[in-house]
């Protein structure tokens, strides 16, 4: 598998209203692009900065991995994702090395990507997502 970037740092935020203001005040940036991901029970809010991105997260749920990380955690930065072109054959050589998967098989993210999660108990407690861009993106 070759990682071709950090295609974007995932963080959690109470409201997506107040990350939003903030990032507005303190740096004069707008989001690019708002999006539900019923699957994932968030709302995310898109900053592209240079090569990399941040995605800003909202839970819809309190039962939902966001809402339970704020829960416990509070906001902050929730997870790293690589970029790769193909991530059933990242995900194959990931499980076929014994790696601890929370998806076993890629679903579907934001923007169309395809994504897969490996449990942070496997990455020194970082939570990496390994993501393939839909041809869009
Ligand atoms: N980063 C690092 N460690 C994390 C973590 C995170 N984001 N979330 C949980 N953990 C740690 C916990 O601290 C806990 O560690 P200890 O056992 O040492 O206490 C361990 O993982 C298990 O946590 P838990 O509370 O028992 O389990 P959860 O039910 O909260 O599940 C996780 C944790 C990672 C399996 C779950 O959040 C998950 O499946 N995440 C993948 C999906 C996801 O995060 N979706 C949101 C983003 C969607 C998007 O970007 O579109």
């Amino acid at each position: 598998m070759k990682l071709l970037k950090i295609s974007h740092i995932g963080i959690a935020s109470p409201t997506l209203q107040e990350a939003m203001e903030r990032l507005e005040r303190i740096f004069g940036i707008k989001h690019e692009h708002t999006e539900e991901v019923a699957d994932q029970k968030v709302r995310t809010a898109f900053y592209p900065i240079g090569e990399s991105t941040l995605e800003y997260l909202e839970s819809t749920d309190p039962e939902s991995a966001i809402g339970k990380f704020l829960e416990k955690k509070g906001p902050g930065i929730h997870h790293l994702a690589f970029e790769v072109d193909d991530v059933d054959a990242a995900v194959r050589e990931l499980l076929d090395k014994g790696v601890q998967m929370i998806d076993k098989t890629p679903r579907s993210g934001a923007h169309g990507n395809r994504i897969a999660f490996i449990h942070p108990k496997e990455t020194g407690g970082v939570l990496i997502e390994i993501c393939q861009p839909s041809s869009g993106h």
